[in-house]
């Protein structure tokens, strides 16, 4: 048809642009929280099987949960935190620990 409207222009002659927003999925950080009995060693067993942490790595974690009440042990996608809070979760209730790990929206 002679006269067309051009894509993206109503019949006001305004062109509205749309722009296509490309949302990042939410990162969930995953916390360890101390406790008085879970033994130190067990914890960084933990970290270095389940975060990839080196030993020291996974010392200085564990001696920062220890003094401080918490820490962050890793950031993930939803999926992932959920898998590894589980992991964790479930080893340590397997070794009758108390070690508690949880997860929260960044
Ligand atoms: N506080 C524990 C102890 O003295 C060690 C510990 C560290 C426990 C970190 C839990 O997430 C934890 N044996």
């Amino acid at each position: 048809m002679a006269g067309a409207t051009p894509p993206g222009e109503g019949d006001t002659g305004v062109v509205v642009e749309t722009r296509q927003k490309t949302k990042r999925p939410p990162l969930y950080k995953v916390l360890l929280l101390n406790d008085d009995y879970t033994p130190m060693e067990f914890v960084v067993h933990v970290l270095e099987r389940f975060f990839g942490m080196s030993h020291a790595q996974a010392f200085e974690v564990m001696l920062t949960v220890h003094k401080k009440g918490v820490a962050v042990v890793g950031v993930f996608s939803h999926e992932i935190a959920e898998t590894k809070v589980g992991q964790v979760m479930d080893f340590a209730r397997r070794h009758q620990h108390p070690l508690q790990c949880t997860m929260e929206k960044e």
